[in-house]
């Protein structure tokens, strides 16, 4: 199955220029190719993620991938997918945002020889006005920049002339990677067909129409309930670690719908067609196991964080599950917990029925003798019933925490306070 045929079979193509060329290039040589982020955040989430998975593919399937973060472009912003005009970023930001992105990128894709990190901040920068005008400008039809989608869906509310341009900036960037690196394919989501296809035109005005380059978009991903992809009730899915815990990120897929979990597998997992299929038809036959679910989360977590991170998200998964947290570490319990409600003690042993009330878990001494009495209440993981119970902070994960039940499923943290 050559590169093509996979990404068709994982249902990750949305747009392509021309589908028999690229299919005859990818099977006759290695190509090299190229997806570009912008610098306008210092993380990315699940959803900016899914282009640079299918670079990954093309990587494991020997083709060469140069991964532009944008430098340059950042100090600008696209205005594709956005109704409003943007804030201008520092330049100390976008450095700020550039040095995190390559970062996390370096972690996706290794430092190998089948890998290349760009910055088109370093011919960007370098062009004069009149370079920009008389190089590129002249190539650039303002009525045909008018009329994609973007720029056109933005000209009742207006759009400034330096947003305007963006797109011949991504359009400078791809001649330069085809001239300088032989880059012949750009991809990206669906936000960006009008950007790539701009760059297209340009070099087929300057290099020649004969020029062997294409462009190839990844769906905007739905969900089966409407909703929108990649979002939790506490926001956006982060790659982050430090934003969305490997705890988190790991439960985020285990908790993904029947309808929706055969996609995700496609989307996101290295898993050949034949495993895939196996787990599909477990969706079908014995939904309640989550299989399916399971092995998503494994894979995803493993690739995004480390072995030792889903290691850990499944400790935290199994005793959030059977009750018995004591087993896990403070770290784990500042994961497994950490999005619950908190509230704060002194590290003081404090009688159980008090510290119910001063943290206002209870609200009255009567609710939490009562409480407490019938077995409502568990402390780090044992249910307390005796109303003279000191609860000792330094009993468990050093000193840190103390994690308190009410009732089958309500958990708090309550935090030490330094
Ligand atoms: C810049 C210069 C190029 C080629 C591409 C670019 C970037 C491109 C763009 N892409 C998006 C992006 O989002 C910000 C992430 C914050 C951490 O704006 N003009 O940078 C997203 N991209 C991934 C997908 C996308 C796209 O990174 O292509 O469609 C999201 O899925 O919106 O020469």
């Amino acid at each position: 199955m050559n590169i093509i045929d996979e990404l068709t079979w994982r249902d990750a193509i949305n747009q392509q220029t021309n589908e028999e060329e690229l299919r005859k290039l990818v099977e006759e040589k290695s190509i090299s190719l190229y997806c570009g982020v912008d610098p306008t955040g210092d993380s990315m989430h699940i959803g900016h993620l899914i282009p640079f998975m299918m670079m990954k593919r093309f990587q494991l399937a020997g083709h060469h991938p140069y991964i532009l973060i944008g430098g340059g472009t950042g100090t600008i912003g696209d205005p594709s997918g956005r109704k409003t005009e943007r804030v201008l970023q520092t330049m100390e930001q976008v450095q700020q945002n550039v040095d995190a992105l390559t970062q996390q990128m370096r972690k996706l894709f290794g430092e190998g020889a089948n890998i290349s990190f760009v910055n088109n901040y370093d011919w960007l920068s370098k062009m004069s006005l009149l370079d920009f005008l008389r190089d590129y400008g002249k190539s650039f039809n303002v009525n045909t920049m008018l009329a994609k989608d973007i720029v056109a869906s933005r000209l009742e509310v207006g759009i400034s002339f330096t947003e305007f341009t963006y797109q011949i900036l991504q359009s400078v960037d791809f001649l330069h990677l085809y001239k300088t690196y032989d880059v012949q394919l750009q991809i990206g989501g669906a936000d960006q067909w009008g950007n790539i296809t701009a760059g297209l035109d340009l070099i087929r005005k300057t290099e020649g129409a004969e020029a062997q380059a294409f462009g190839l978009t990844i769906p905007l991903m739905l969900k089966a309930d409407g909703t929108k992809f990649g979002k939790t009730a506490g926001g956006a899915v982060w790659l982050d670690a430090e934003k969305t815990s490997p705890y988190e990120f790991y439960q985020f897929w285990l908790n993904q719908d029947d309808r929706d979990v055969v996609k995700y597998l496609k989307y996101f997992t290295f898993l050949s067609q034949e495993e895939i299929e196996e787990l599909a038809k477990k969706v079908e036959t014995e939904p309640e196991k989550r299989e399916a679910q399971r092995r998503l989360a494994e894979e995803v977590t493993r690739f995004v964080h480390s072995e030792e991170d889903l290691q850990e998200a499944q400790r935290i998964t199994k005793a959030l599950f059977s009750g018995d947290i004591k087993s896990l570490t403070a770290k784990e319990i500042q994961q497994g917990f950490g999005k619950m409600p908190k509230v704060t003690i002194s590290s003081t042993p404090e009688n159980i029925v008090e510290l119910l009330v001063a943290t206002k878990i209870e609200p009255s001494k009567r609710q939490a003798r009562e409480d407490v009495s019938n077995g409502a209440i568990s402390i780090n993981g044992d249910r307390i019933t005796d109303l003279t119970f000191a609860i000792d902070p330094s009993a468990a994960f050093d000193g840190k925490y103390v994690v308190i039940r009410k009732g089958k499923k309500k958990y708090f943290l309550a935090e030490v306070a330094e």
